[in-house]
């Protein structure tokens, strides 16, 4: 008898990017733009730096790589989204708190559903940025609302029982023959699109009122794609080429600023997708035709993850860029200060971030006859003499801020909220109950992966290295 084709979690997910990609290019057009453009900055950007260019992971990873955005309203269907992602081999990674983030009404927690091992990320590094609505909390919602948002929510099927079976079959073989893998994309795929439900009008903008957010996940009958994000190589390329389109873009590209040392963390930007329409159900019980602004486009560029004290010094870079923004005279831009701000702060080469501890690396043994014939040598000798070089670990998660200015860049309005009220506290621990799995810290995936390269480089070359800077 034939074997059937059995297909891997990462051939799942590589299509799950495709299927979303296509589904949201269809309801979003500006999507099909964004990508053109991507493609066309990084085909000239790979013309022109060669080999470099794939420093920060393969042609291949980069043209594939998306990251997706998702909203859910409550610990149950947080739970759900969360067995759909494993059939993926996408796990919790990272906590965002957006509330405090941003000073608009955001009024909701976040996490990121995406593959954690090195070889999975580079296979197909897709990952969905996912945030619940924290609508037990005071500061936006009052009981009144907090009860109609549950009733609402709690009436409502995100993902039906077929899709959970599926995708936890798919998790615990670790595999699905090629019929289920079918079904089970079809009905993930599905679970994303933009419901044709008549959408219930004053409910929707009671809810906006509070917060355009909080309309988005609990005023809908289900969840979609609020946008899908490309990887670019150059964003201030990117940048210029979408505005000579006539695209208008948010003001600023968010994160780190355009400068000449090695790029960390993540740059971002985005625009307002356009109207969509969709229906109204009014009070008269009359559907009528109406539109919603909620989607959008975005775009970033990845660059090496920082330790925990490169994050710290990145932290302090960020307040030192607002306070001398804050005290500039007018006409001063962000990028001038912010440029100046990283000359003076962070080391501008790849070796120093290492050698500080401030950026996380693997260590390759490139050359062992140059190491010292001893039974051990400092990390910085055996990089001077060229017996191992680091390679860097890109950044795989998300910025608070970034995301919280982004949220709020797509606002049209700020909403409300109430700080005289005590908020629902929420940490990594209390919301990896809520998903029923343990969210990792994503210092621990980046270090572990520094650490196990230093382990081989010391056996590999028969000596321990010391004066390791993390
Ligand atoms: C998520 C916003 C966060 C990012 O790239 O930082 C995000 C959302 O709008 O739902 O996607
Ligand atoms: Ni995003």
């Amino acid at each position: 008898m034939p074997t059937k084709t059995k297909l891997q979690l990462w051939e799942l997910r590589a299509e799950f990017a495709l299927r979303l990609a296509a589904l949201y290019g269809d309801e979003v057009p500006a999507y099909n733009t964004l990508v053109e453009v991507s493609q066309a900055v990084n085909e000239d950007y790979i013309r022109k730096n060669g080999h470099d260019a794939e420093r920060l992971g393969s042609v291949q990873r980069i043209t594939a790589e998306r990251h997706g955005a998702i909203r859910v309203g409550s610990a149950r269907e947080l739970a759900q989204v969360a067995r759909v992602f494993a059939a993926f081999g996408m796990y919790p990674v990272g906590f965002y708190d957006l509330r405090d983030a941003s000073k608009s009404s955001v009024p909701v927690v976040s996490t990121a559903f995406r593959p954690t091992d090195a070889e999975e990320l580079a296979k197909n590094p897709f990952r969905v940025f996912t945030s619940m609505l924290a609508h037990d909390d005071r500061r936006f919602f009052d009981e009144e609302t907090e009860r109609q948002l549950e009733a609402f929510i709690g009436a409502r099927t995100l993902f039906s029982e077929e899709l959970l079976e599926l995708a936890d079959k798919a998790s615990s073989q670790q595999e699905l023959d090629e019929y289920e893998a079918g079904r089970l994309l079809d009905l993930a795929t599905a679970a994303f699109k933009l419901s044709p439900e008549p959408v219930d009008h004053d409910w929707y903008f009671k809810l906006e009122r509070i917060s355009a957010v909080a309309a988005d996940i609990g005023g809908v009958p289900s969840t979609h794609i609020n946008h899908l994000t490309p990887r670019v190589l150059d964003i201030d390329e990117l940048y210029i080429r979408m505005q000579a389109r006539g695209i208008a873009m948010i003001d600023e590209i968010q994160g780190p600023p355009k400068w000449d040392g090695p790029d960390v963390l993540l740059r971002q930007t985005s625009f307002r997708a356009l109207a969509e329409e969709r229906l109204f159900r009014h009070e008269d019980r009359e559907v009528r035709p109406g539109s919603l602004r909620v989607r959008f486009g975005e775009v970033e560029q990845r660059g090496i993850a920082l330790t925990e004290r490169g994050r710290d010094v990145y932290d302090r870079m960020v307040a030192e860029v607002d306070a001398r923004l804050a005290a500039a005279p007018a006409g001063t831009t962000r990028i001038d200060v912010a440029t100046d701000v990283w000359r003076e702060s962070l080391p501008d080469t790849e070796k120093e971030l290492a050698l500080q501890g401030l950026a996380y690396f693997t260590y390759r043994v490139a050359d062992p006859t140059r190491a010292p014939k001893n039974d051990s040598a400092t990390l910085r000798d055996l990089i001077e003499n060229g017996a191992v070089v680091p390679e860097p670990i890109v950044y795989e998660d998300f910025l608070p801020r970034s995301a919280a200015g982004i949220f709020q860049s797509n606002l049209s309005d700020d909403g409300s909220r109430d700080d005289e009220q005590l908020g629902t506290p929420y940490d990594i621990h209390r919301l990896s109950e809520v998903l029923g799995r343990r969210i990792k810290d994503p210092n621990e995936l980046y270090s572990t992966q520094q650490a196990a390269s230093v382990a081989a480089a010391e056996k590999e070359l028969n000596l321990s290295i010391t004066e390791l800077p993390f």
